[in-house]
């Protein structure tokens, strides 16, 4: 179908309009510019996480493989290498964080997630030596253990709906108490972000849950459903007028969510023209917001994992060209960097940046001209998550970490995405949660 691989964005050029009537002539299907659009927007979408396949530098992403997976168009050759990397190197990398007993159980319930889009048989696949269903039961138990005794999972609820959803969506019933506890907090109004509640949170909770709902016995049902319909009433409440639900990055999983919980997509239509504005905005270029959003747009959630077959795909994919890095700017903008430590006490420093640096790329230089203030990071899906500032460490075990905002607004993205365009004030603050 090659009108829709034209370049057409919205614009009802000649060409289009040629290949266009060209389709509804072949197809016999109505001429409807709209949705040529939309899917130029979702090839636009797969073709730029196609592109994140080929970056060998980092460890294979269970959540890209995972929305490749679920969409309509493929490139068989390079998913099946991709599989390949995650049952290695993920899969090495999740035994040493195991064997380490670090919390695992978002990214160990992604690469289930990931493997079951690929229909590859879990009884066989092993993780230090256990079946990887058994390890994530094993994962589950003990954040469940962890809720009863500290009022909060060992990671977050976003992992541990992750870790419901996948063992549902992999045939495995969980628990009652596993899920009762997931039940509880959004009746009790814990899933937070920091301070304010989270969408993203709640979308992975609703389907999670909506998953669950297939096994659960007769008795937990009244109580499932009326978690459902908060869920549901608190994602279509976040609503902006804009069409976002939460914000840029969250909707997606939103809208995600509400199909899962049986939406039809009229009710989310102002939020998926919300996503259409922004990928022609350039908003999304973290392989992550990607992933999490490709799905909406094709109107299909993570629950579709557990009815996915693998037979008569699609094999039209090809990789897009490389998209060409903007020219460093020789234009400054001034930057001042706001520390705020645990015990309140505050350190300014100024400098001057390129516009358009990255504030990774600002922290870096800030760091290098012997100013006093020092940072580190820990890699993570999302990028680089900054974790120490000037020596002192925010961790997920003591629940805290450093905030970022502008002149006295949260940011919306990390310092790796975030970039510094005009003159600010970026603050750090060491926060709790
Ligand atoms: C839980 C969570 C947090 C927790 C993480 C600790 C915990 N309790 O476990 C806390 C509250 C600390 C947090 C902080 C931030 N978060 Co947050 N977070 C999430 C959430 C809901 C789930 C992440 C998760 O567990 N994923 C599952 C596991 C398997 O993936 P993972 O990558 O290994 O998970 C780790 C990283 O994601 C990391 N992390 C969490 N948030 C962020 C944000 C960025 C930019 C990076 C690089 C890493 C990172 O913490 C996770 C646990 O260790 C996501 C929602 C989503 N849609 O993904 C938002 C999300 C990733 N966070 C987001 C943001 C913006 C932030 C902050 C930048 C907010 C701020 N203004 O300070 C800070 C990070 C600042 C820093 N120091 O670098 C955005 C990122 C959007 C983007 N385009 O980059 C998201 C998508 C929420 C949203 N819709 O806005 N976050």
């Amino acid at each position: 179908m090659t009108w829709q691989q034209s370049d057409c964005n919205g614009e009802m050029n000649f060409v289009f309009f040629l290949g266009c009537a060209f389709f509804a002539l072949v197809s016999g299907k109505p001429c409807d510019p709209l949705s040529a659009e939309h899917e130029e927007l979702i090839l636009s979408f797969n073709k730029k996480l196609l592109l994140f396949l080929e970056d060998q530098s980092t460890l294979p992403n269970p959540s890209v493989h995972l929305a490749l997976r679920l969409s309509t168009y493929h490139n068989l050759g390079m998913e099946s290498a991709h599989l390949v990397r995650l049952k290695t190197d993920l899969h090495n990398n999740l035994e040493s964080l195991l064997t380490k007993h670090q919390p695992v159980t978002g990214l160990l319930a992604l690469y289930v997630l990931a493997l079951r889009a690929s229909c590859t048989d879990l009884s066989s696949l092993k993780i230090n030596q256990e079946p990887i269903l058994v390890q994530l039961k094993r994962q589950m138990e003990l954040e469940k253990d962890h809720i009863s005794a500290s009022h909060r999972p060992l990671t977050n609820y976003y992992q541990y709906s992750l870790g419901v959803l996948a063992l549902c969506a992999s045939g495995v019933r969980v628990s009652s108490h596993v899920s009762h506890k997931l039940v509880r907090a959004v009746e009790q109004g814990k899933i937070k972000h920091g301070e304010s509640e989270c969408i993203d949170t709640l979308a992975m909770a609703g389907m999670a849950l909506q998953c669950h709902k297939e096994y659960a016995p007769a008795q937990d049902l009244a109580q499932l459903e009326l978690a459902l319909s908060t869920i549901k009433q608190k994602l279509l409440d976040s609503q902006r007028p804009d069409g976002h639900m939460g914000n840029e990055f969250s909707t997606g999983l939103a809208v995600q969510a509400l199909l899962a919980m049986g939406s039809q997509v009229s009710e989310c239509s102002a939020s998926i023209e919300a996503i259409r504005t922004d990928i022609k905005k350039g908003t999304y270029h973290n392989p992550m917001a990607i992933s999490q959003t490709l799905p909406a747009l094709q109107q299909k959630s993570y629950l579709h994992v557990k009815t996915k077959e693998c037979r008569g795909e699609d094999d039209s994919l090809v990789v897009g060209p490389k998209p060409t890095l903007p020219e460093p700017s020789s234009q400054e903008v001034s930057l001042q960097v706001e520390v705020i430590t645990s015990d309140g006490s505050t350190t300014t420093y100024s400098l001057e940046v390129p516009k358009g640096s990255s504030l990774l790329d600002s922290l870096k230089l800030l760091q290098e001209k012997q100013s006093g203030f020092t940072f580190e990071t820990e890699s993570s899906l999302w990028g680089p998550f900054l974790s120490v500032v000037n020596k002192e460490r925010a961790r997920q075990a003591d629940r805290s970490y450093w905030h970022l905002s502008s002149d006295g607004a949260s940011l919306t993205q990390g310092i790796g995405d975030y970039k510094i365009e005009k003159a600010q004030k970026i603050t750090i603050k060491k926060t709790s949660y």
